[in-house]
């Protein structure tokens, strides 16, 4: 009976297509059996299946064995793209000639936005130089029908939970903390621009079907710790590679003790685990959340659905089966920070004094951090503003450097209107814009601190790979909870725990804090804020010109990738063999480089500069035959000049991090044609192959050791693999350099029969291309 309420979603609306997804739904339901249990997360997807019958039962033993078999081909509701990644996502999309995009998607301009003396100078000096590529993504976005968010508005994952995700949506998104969405229950997918091009052409998106990871909450939180710290705890446990090829599925009787913006937390950091996305099923906190964002609509279609029970789109049956379950006690869980350098390396806040002397990490810092898109919520600011008010009750100002990032305009509004921000403000706190900012290296540190000198700052951010934010590589960045950061930053010191201890007084007293209060959602609503950050209209023009000057440094046309060779690869060298961590910020960094994300030959000046070389533990440094010294992209460019060819020899989780595909064209664009590792993550590995890079792994882990920087690789089998559409075996022929010794190491793949296409043809965008013409 619900059916009749539930509108199909016209373009431009935030009402997901219920209608469609619940008939998605019945048919996998016929097509797998009735009584065949499924987790929320296969509800939601498989019920996006552009063909359900062929993915569910194709290569599966007839419907059994779905998760980590089964090549998803899948249609999502929605696309969103930020400002650095959007620009070779529409690049990509230009070629294909369209007038418009096949599903509602949006542009956010976050990235690009510095934060130095706070959002008043910020914003319009970002604005001004950035203006070429803010022009550029604007005109796009009017000619082809996307809502344009102006700079300003805010962060692209606060914007698309306050307006676009719903339960049960799925969209997909080119960042990697796009499942944030999850936390109001959508499947929501980080990737690369070409997988967004997918969708915006109507062309199925593939995804091997991911196994399913439960993740029960039992208990509630209390006092000091806050959602933040389930998933800095659970990163400690899984650690940055345990979530790959996983869902993260919290369910259980803590869920609905949780914020909706707190399960948004989780969600957004599940991204520092590896996982595909993590969702939370339908709760009660989810309908508040809705109505205060306009959206009572969206709230009642979704309470009918789910009255439905666990049988209904938005929750797990009751006999799903996980693949692995880890059980956390919020009740007994306490405040975490997490760092230097890896999400994953975890400290209970009582244990983090004695591992900071232990470690001999610096006993003070320089600056606290709060908010971002990971924490920058009404609940998470308002924790924050009772500790600076206990704080200023007692006389006392922060120590370190103290700044405020807001998720969103709405947000920044609402908080301003509360007073929460001038709380801020008289405490010494600088309120920067609502962007990205320092977190992705948008930052110019005034407080002295040299390059190369090792010092801590504390944010509560979700990412801390080195120089990530100040450029330094020598900055440790300890990520925890807003209200952790916000009251260690009164005593400016890495040891001090404010659960437990005081600080001293002007008066000669002692302060002690206490544990922080806060609010979930404002008692008078949100406001809406500067009416200039409002987004455009959801409505093609094809009377708006693009324009991309040919002379630009910023923007440039792309130039389709020549198709694979009709023989197997050979006479490749190894460019660089990578020693350790290798995240998408070592192959192609952030912060000044930022503005070079338009222009392919200008941001491939940056290609791997943060790689360790494994022979001489020097970073960016390689070296020829002849022992000559480069930078890495200096080798690759004179190799490419050469007409040379080249791979990438590396370790564990390659390309862990960000969703940014120019991790994966740069190396293309040079030259680059296989990356050998031990291990990749997800959406570098996809993003690789749609740019025809072909990623393989050592069947033999120890054979990393017997392959070294020059030596020459001649591919053995991989040409027939791909013509096969990925059946048969692949090795590397190694000649070594210095001895011309010869030997074929077994190496592995996972390239589906489509991923097999785009190598072919030189990459997915030509394929597609042609498929479109
Ligand atoms: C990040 O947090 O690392 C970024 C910057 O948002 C990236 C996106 C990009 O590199 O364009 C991400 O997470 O995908
Ligand atoms: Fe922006 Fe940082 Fe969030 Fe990435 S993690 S979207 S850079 S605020």
């Amino acid at each position: 009976a619900f059916r009749r309420g539930l509108a199909t979603a016209a373009p431009g609306s935030r009402m997901p297509p219920y209608t469609k997804i619940l008939s998605g739904l019945e048919d996998v339901r016929r097509i797998l059996s009735p009584q065949r249990a499924l987790t929320l997360a296969e509800k939601i997807l498989y019920s996006h299946l552009d063909n359900a019958e062929e993915s569910l039962l194709s290569n599966t033993n007839n419907g059994r064995d779905i998760r980590g078999q089964a090549n998803l081909k899948l249609k999502p509701d929605r696309v969103a793209m930020q400002d650095a990644s959007a620009q070779m996502a529409l690049l990509q999309f230009m070629s294909c000639g369209l007038p418009s995009t096949a599903v509602p998607a949006s542009i956010h301009c976050d990235h690009m936005i510095v934060g130095e003396r706070g959002a008043d100078t910020d914003l319009p000096a970002s604005i001004q130089g950035n203006k070429e590529v803010f022009d550029f993504l604007e005109s796009a976005a009017k000619r082809y029908g996307i809502e344009f968010w102006p700079p300003g508005a805010g962060i692209i994952h606060q914007t698309v939970l306050e307006n676009y995700s719903a339960p049960g949506l799925m969209m997909l998104g080119t960042d990697s903390h796009t499942p944030n969405a999850g936390g109001l229950g959508a499947i929501a997918i980080g990737v690369g621009g070409a997988d967004a091009v997918d969708a915006l052409v109507d062309a199925p998106w593939e995804l091997k079907a991911p196994k399913i990871l439960g993740v029960r909450l039992e208990g509630r939180l209390s006092g000091w710790a806050s959602p933040k710290d389930i998933i800095l705890h659970l990163a400690g446990k899984l650690t940055v590679r345990g979530g790959t090829g996983f869902v993260i599925e919290y369910h259980g009787p803590g869920v609905d003790t949780l914020s909706c913006t707190g399960m948004a937390t989780i969600c957004n950091m599940g991204a520092e685990v590896g996982a595909t996305t993590s969702l939370f099923p339908f709760s009660p906190n989810h309908v508040p959340y809705l109505e205060a964002t306009n959206r009572a609509a969206v709230a009642a279609a979704a309470s009918e659905i789910a009255a439905a029970g666990p049988q209904s789109l938005l929750k797990a049956d009751t006999q799903a089966e996980y693949d692995q379950v880890i059980t956390i006690d919020l009740s007994s869980l306490e405040p975490h920070i997490n760092g230097p350098f890896t999400p994953d390396l975890s400290v209970p806040l009582s244990a983090f004094a004695d591992k900071v002397r232990a470690e001999k990490w610096p006993e003070t810092f320089g600056a606290g951090l709060i908010g971002s898109c990971t924490n920058s919520s009404y609940e998470d600011m308002t924790r924050a503003e009772d500790l600076v008010k206990q704080a200023s009750a007692a006389g006392l100002k922060p120590k370190a450097d103290f700044f405020v990032t807001p998720g969103s305009e709405q947000i920044r509004a609402t908080l301003e209107r509360d007073q929460t921000l001038s709380t801020f403000s008289s405490a010494g706190g600088t309120v920067l814009a609502n962007a990205c900012g320092p977190c992705i290296g948008q930052w110019k540190r005034t407080d002295g601190v040299k390059k190369g000198e090792d010092n801590a700052i504390l944010t509560s951010y979700n990412r801390n790979f080195p120089g990530r934010n100040d450029g330094n590589r020598q900055t440790m960045n300890f990520l925890a909870a807003p209200e952790i950061v916000t009251a260690m930053s009164y005593s400016g010191s890495t040891t001090f725990n404010p659960m437990t201890d005081s600080l001293p007084t002007p008066d000669g007293g002692s302060f002690r804090f206490q544990p922080p209060q806060g609010y979930s959602l404002p008692s008078a609503g949100f406001e809406e804020g500067n009416p200039a950050f409002q987004p455009s209209a959801a409505v093609p023009d094809p009377t708006v010109e693009v324009v991309v000057s040919p002379t630009s440094d910023r923007l440039a046309i792309l130039e389709p990738f020549a198709p694979f060779p009709s023989q197997d690869l050979t006479g490749l060298k190894v460019l660089y063999k990578v020693k350790g961590q290798c995240t998408t910020d070592t192959i192609s960094a952030a912060g000044p480089w930022l503005k070079y994300k338009g222009h392919l030959p200008n941001i491939s000046a940056n290609t791997l500069i943060g790689a360790v070389n494994a022979a001489t533990d020097e970073t960016n440094v390689a070296y020829d035959e002849a022992g000559k010294k480069y930078s890495i992209p200096e080798l690759a460019e004179q190799w490419k000049s050469q007409g040379t060819e080249w791979l990438v020899v590396a370790e564990d989780n390659y390309g862990e991090g960000s969703a940014r595909e120019h991790a994966a064209l740069q190396p293309r664009y040079l030259g680059g044609r296989i990356i050998v590792a031990k291990s990749f993550a997800r959406i570098h590995e996809t993003n690789l192959k749609k740019q025809g890079v072909v990623p393989l792994t050592f069947a033999d882990r120890a054979d990393y050791d017997r392959i070294d920087a020059c030596d020459q690789v001649d591919a053995v089998g991989l040409h027939d693999l791909l013509k096969s559409g990925g059946a048969g075996e692949v090795a590397l022929k190694v000649t070594k350099h210095k001895t011309g010794e010869t030997f074929t190491i077994p190496v592995k793949h996972t390239l589906s029969k489509d991923q097999c296409g785009f190598i072919l043809a030189g990459s997915a965008l030509n394929l597609l291309a042609k498929g479109k013409q």
